[in-house]
């Protein structure tokens, strides 16, 4: 298994086009001068932040991006076509090493922010660029410089403010796409999930939070068992987990226990973290049950936080849970601004 928020490609720039090197043939003039243009500029390679991509996936399946080279100088004094540059979308968050020497190349902070990380070769000059008093025929030309190479590493931060977990199938990645634009895989099949996906939740004007699915967790987990657990890093630093349980479990509380089991055995500043319970499928429940079923889970497990009770497919409840999570966003980082302001 492998992190997909680690990438490792190769860029080569474009290579600058060679002088070219001609005379004048002219009818009636016996010794035309020097005409051969010079080559173009390669193609520079940039990577560019794009705000819909939210994972570095794309480049498992594609690792070498070329930016054109530049054309060869002609004659009568015509310059070769300078090659294209090639951008690289990124998704934002991004930062990039240098594979070989681990040096930090830059980050991809904001959207359509732009990172220059191979130059293009240098165009060659032509004939003509070497004509002098002294010397009317010259027959130098240079042959344009190689466009850089490089093997970038590139790493993406997963910013999550939320995180879901829960056991597969719980319905995380539905959540997600109910509440945000994001387009996890959904499946009825435990999972589903492979890597880790986020996703923008707009709440209001300029309010939104960004949320994390990851994999499913099973117990044993934090022995290597299944494949959430590697990902729980990536919520580690959210401000809120939202622990997703399917309602319609006949052992409801007992899944809630394995998941808690999970976090406290793989780290137990975890279970510190504010933790809601988000009980889902409540649509192939009736009113009074999700109610009874509610109660016992805050009885049986002494639940004393939020409880949602959900409904990832059709909507119900989603409402509520994104404007109080909100909510809860905003109060921490009202806490966060005034104790780093005192
Ligand atoms: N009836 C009903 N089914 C749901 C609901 N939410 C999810 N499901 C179904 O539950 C199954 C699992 O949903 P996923 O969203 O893939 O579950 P997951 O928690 O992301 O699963 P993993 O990625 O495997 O960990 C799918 O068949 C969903 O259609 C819901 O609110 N109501
Ligand atoms: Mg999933």
């Amino acid at each position: 298994m492998r992190f997909v928020d680690e990438a490792k490609i190769r860029v080569e720039a474009g290579n600058g086009g060679a002088g070219c090197m001609s005379f004048r043939r002219e009818k009636y003039i016996e010794f035309g001068g020097p005409n051969g243009g010079d080559g173009g500029n390669g193609g520079n390679v940039y990577l560019l932040a794009d705000p819909q991509l939210n994972t570095l996936i794309d480049f498992r399946y594609r690792r070498l991006f070329r930016a054109q080279h530049g054309q060869p100088g002609m004659g009568r004094d015509r310059s070769g076509k300078s090659g294209e540059d090639l951008e690289i979308r990124v998704p934002v968050g991004t930062v990039v090493y240098d594979l070989e020497t681990e040096e930090l190349l830059g980050e991809l902070l904001k959207p359509n922010e732009r990172l220059h990380v191979a130059k293009g070769g240098r165009h060659g000059f032509g004939n003509t660029q070497y004509k002098s008093s002294t010397n009317r025929a010259p027959r130098k030309t240079t042959p344009g410089t190689p466009g850089e190479h490089r093997d970038l590493r590139l790493e993406m931060r997963l910013l999550a403010d939320v995180g879901l977990l829960g056991l597969p199938n719980a319905g995380k990645s539905t959540l997600l796409r109910q509440i945000s634009a994001a387009r996890p895989k959904v499946g009825d099949y435990p999972f589903t999930t492979l890597y880790p996906s986020l996703g923008v939740v707009s709440t209001g004007p300029d309010q939104s939070f960004v949320l994390a699915d990851i994999p499913g967790i099973i117990e044993g987990a934090a022995d290597g068992a299944g494949l959430g657990l590697q990902f729980l890093r990536h919520v580690a630093r959210t401000g809120l987990l939202l622990h997703v349980a399917d309602i319609l479990s006949e052992h409801l509380v007992e899944d809630i226990r394995t998941i808690e089991a999970e976090l406290e055995q793989f780290d137990s500043t975890l279970l510190m973290k504010p933790r809601w319970l988000v009980l889902n499928k409540v649509d192939a429940c009736t009113d009074p049950t999700t109610a009874i079923i509610v109660a016992n889970v805050r009885r049986d497990l002494d639940w004393q936080g939020p409880i949602h009770a959900v409904s990832a497919v059709s909507g119900l409840g989603c409402r509520e849970l994104v404007t109080a999570v909100q909510a809860h966003l905003d109060r921490q980082r009202q806490e966060r601004a005034t104790e780093s302001s005192r």
